[in-house]
């Protein structure tokens, strides 16, 4: 453990450290932002009406537009003088979300990465190759830093050149790679293009993947193909970044750092607080943010939140796993569907690539079209019969979805490999 006094509390002792701190965050925002000030005269409450860990449900949400409505400098709780990083989300529309850190902030992100990478079993020994993106996005730089306060090696090859990668890793030997879990898809595929052998040639131990929703069924295909234990890790830019929460070495859901971020999880559609153990939004607070407090966050990841003790010794409550966005699902038809499903039914069947791609449109009524690549050891063997292997997954995907999904394969390679966040949905409707 990097921080084992942290690490190792129980819960009701992390329990009073958030109710201490939380009393402490929401004074300082209170008197400090003026956003909060007025939402908190407007709803009638006061910092002093915050005494417990229920009374966090008094506050109003904070939403993502609230930080677009504060561009550029976001919603700052200190002069800009202090302000020594800033970072973008890339917003598909518009202007970006911009979030800014003071020096004590940078501290704070940089200790909960390097709790991070020890507890999915990362050590001051290991070599880090760091292929998440360098620059706005916060992949890079925390992965960077994170493992840098560890002691370990990070060699930051950030997103692309894939050959090079390929080359790094074996001539390297990093022992530990960070990046998309699409991208390790890829990077799995393009070394047996290379004429790698993972298993032989590269020395990896360890994978530190996320910033994007994957299934276990993926987890499997890079565990198996590059002789890795793959770790979840989850964060968002204006959560920090990285190291928000991560999958010990038990595997079983990713302990969100409770020192540091109180948790909710909300009915999405009326904002509810849903009681323990339930799916629905996760809203976070932070709890010792210094320029940018957030209070009541709503992330828009859907997911559910177990509280018992993990096998590793270590209470923080843990996410089971993103399941996917509540502004990810899509309406066909009057349908719900959600990209995780189709993601799921594909990856069980037998011969099926590793990409895929789910296309939205409208004709009269909304078409679902899932454009599948073929296995390449599949697609060249005998047994492979076009018809009746699209025939297999139509049906595959239709008892999960209700409705019918046309699914189109394609070649091996034929589909768009991602270096970042891979895109699975064009929906055309919009367009
Ligand atoms: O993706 C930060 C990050 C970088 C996390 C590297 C992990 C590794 P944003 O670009 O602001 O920040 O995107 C945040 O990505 O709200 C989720 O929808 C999604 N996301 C992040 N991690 C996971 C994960 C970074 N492990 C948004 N599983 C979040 C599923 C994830 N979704």
């Amino acid at each position: 453990m990097f921080e084992p006094d942290i690490e190792k509390m129980s819960l009701s002792d992390i329990r009073e450290l958030q109710r201490e701190r939380l009393a402490k965050m929401v004074k300082y925002s209170y008197e400090n932002v003026p956003m909060y000030k007025k939402r908190f005269d407007d709803a009638g409450i006061s910092p002093d009406s915050i005494k417990s860990l229920d009374d966090v449900s008094k506050i109003p949400f904070a939403v993502k537009d609230d930080l677009r409505q504060h561009y550029p400098y976001g919603i700052l709780a200190v002069p800009l003088e202090r302000i020594v990083r800033l970072h973008a989300s890339s917003g598909t529309t518009g202007k970006p979300t911009v979030v800014t850190y003071t020096q004590k902030d940078m501290d704070t992100w940089n200790r909960l990465m390097a709790r991070s990478y020890a507890a999915a079993g990362v050590t001051s020994g290991d070599i880090v190759q760091n292929a998440y993106g360098y620059g706005l996005f916060t992949g890079g730089l925390g992965f960077h830093y994170g493992a840098e306060l560890l002691g370990a090696m990070v060699i930051p090859t950030s997103t692309g050149n894939t050959k090079k990668q390929l080359m790094m890793l074996k001539d390297m030997q990093s022992t530990v790679l960070a990046c998309t879990p699409s991208y390790a898809l890829y990077l799995t595929e393009a070394a047996a293009n290379e004429g790698y052998d993972p298993l032989n040639d590269f020395n990896l131990k360890v994978g530190m993947f996320g910033a994007e929703p994957w299934s276990d069924e993926v987890r499997k295909r890079i565990q198996e193909g590059l002789g890795i234990r793959a770790h979840d890790v989850f964060g968002m830019s204006e959560l920090y970044g990285p190291g928000v929460a991560i999958e010990c070495t038990e595997q079983n859901g990713l302990h969100i750092w409770s020192d540091e971020f109180l948790v909710e999880t909300i009915d999405p559609e009326t904002g509810e607080v849903l009681p323990e153990g339930e799916r629905g939004e996760l809203v976070f607070t932070m709890l010792t943010r210094e320029a940018m407090p957030l209070l009541r966050y709503r992330t828009r990841d859907l997911a559910v939140v177990n509280y018992e003790e993990c096998g590793c010794g270590r209470c923080h409550p843990r996410i089971m796993r993103i399941r996917g966005r509540s502004d990810d699902m899509l309406i066909v038809g009057g349908v719900n569907v959600f990209p995780s499903q189709i993601e799921h039914v594909l990856m069980n069947i037998d011969g099926v690539g590793d990409q895929y791609l789910i296309v939205v449109d409208r004709a009269i009524l909304d078409v679902l079209q899932v454009r599948v690549e073929v296995a390449p050891d599949f697609f060249k063997s005998a047994d492979y019969d076009a018809a009746r292997f699209a025939k297999l997954m139509e049906s595959e995907l239709q008892a999960v979805l209700t409705i019918r999904a046309r699914v189109e394969l394609m070649e091996p390679g034929a589909l768009p490999r991602s270096e970042g966040k891979a895109q699975r949905v064009l929906d055309l409707r919009k367009q």
